[in-house]
């Protein structure tokens, strides 16, 4: 019976992607433009990694633009990136160039799919796995369960490293600090909150604070904002995207080494 099969074919592959990805590389919590460059480099080293959004559809804040004005603008030192991922784009003036969200925000999602990451849609993290004081994990649970408020257990997905891709709210490096009265590696060991906007110092900062921020727990994109208090950089992407590339480098390294 066809129907059977239909339901038979999705559970069981299912299951199978669920049961590979139980003991990670690394986890990425979060499916904005930074968590998303970082799973496909990550990816493409050989690396096991999966990413988890709570989303139906991740992609964060790439998807609108600006106030939904589908467009992205992207200075010249993130341009190899955006070629890396085979997206079109058009030089604005001498340092900026333009792309399509649409296309962009897809292109990174097929791209880290299509190298080998896995990506788990509606899936939230609320906890890490915390092991020796270090971050060895994410405990994951389905976001209408959250959502509902219906009292169910999640589960555990092992990993060496874990990061921070969940933007504005640096959710990971929040829920570390205050259920195990840890510092963080800030200059006052808590999440200090990011200041109000400026694109230069935002755009070189966030890049700066792409780093390990707790052992095994590493931060990227605006999350990296958060936790260091520096300034936001509004809608201009080339450091979402420089950050997710840095993260992953910064692991692959320390994984191959
Ligand atoms: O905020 P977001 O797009 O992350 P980002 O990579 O990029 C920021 C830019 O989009 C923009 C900006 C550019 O100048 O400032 O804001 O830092 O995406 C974060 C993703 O994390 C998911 C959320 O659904 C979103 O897709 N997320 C947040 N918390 C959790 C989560 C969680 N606890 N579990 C799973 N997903």
């Amino acid at each position: 019976m066809i129907e059977k099969e239909v339901s038979k074919g999705i559970i069981s592959t299912y299951f199978e992607k669920m049961e590979k990805c139980l003991d990670l590389d690394v986890a990425i919590v979060g499916g904005g433009p930074s968590g998303i460059v970082a799973a496909y480099y990550m990816a493409k080293a050989g690396l096991k990694v999966a990413l988890f959004d709570r989303k139906l559809s991740p992609g964060g804040g790439m998807w609108g633009g600006a106030m939904m004005f589908n467009q992205l603008v992207i200075q010249k030192e993130a341009l190899a990136i955006i070629k890396d991922f085979d997206i079109n784009y058009e030089q604005y003036n001498d340092d900026l160039f333009t792309a399509d969200s649409i296309e962009s925000t897809s292109a990174l999602l097929y791209k880290a799919v299509h190298a080998g990451a896995t990506i788990f849609n509606c899936y939230s993290v609320e906890d890490v796995v915390f092991k020796n004081n270090i971050v060895s994990g994410v405990v994951v649970n389905w976001t209408p369960v959250l959502r509902e408020g219906l009292h169910v257990d999640p589960l555990n997905i092992m990993a060496k490293f874990v990061i921070d891709g969940t933007g504005h709210d640096s959710e990971m490096c929040k829920v570390v600090a205050r259920k195990n009265g840890i510092k963080l590696n800030t200059s006052t060991g808590d999440v200090i909150g990011e200041r109000s906007l400026d694109v230069a110092e935002g755009e070189q900062q966030v890049v700066e604070g792409t780093k390990e921020i707790y052992p095994g727990l590493y931060v990227c994109g605006m999350a990296s904002s958060a936790v260091g208090g520096t300034p936001r950089m509004g809608p201009i992407f080339g450091g979402m995207l420089m950050s997710g590339k840095k993260v992953a480098e910064m692991i692959i390294k320390r994984i191959q080494a």
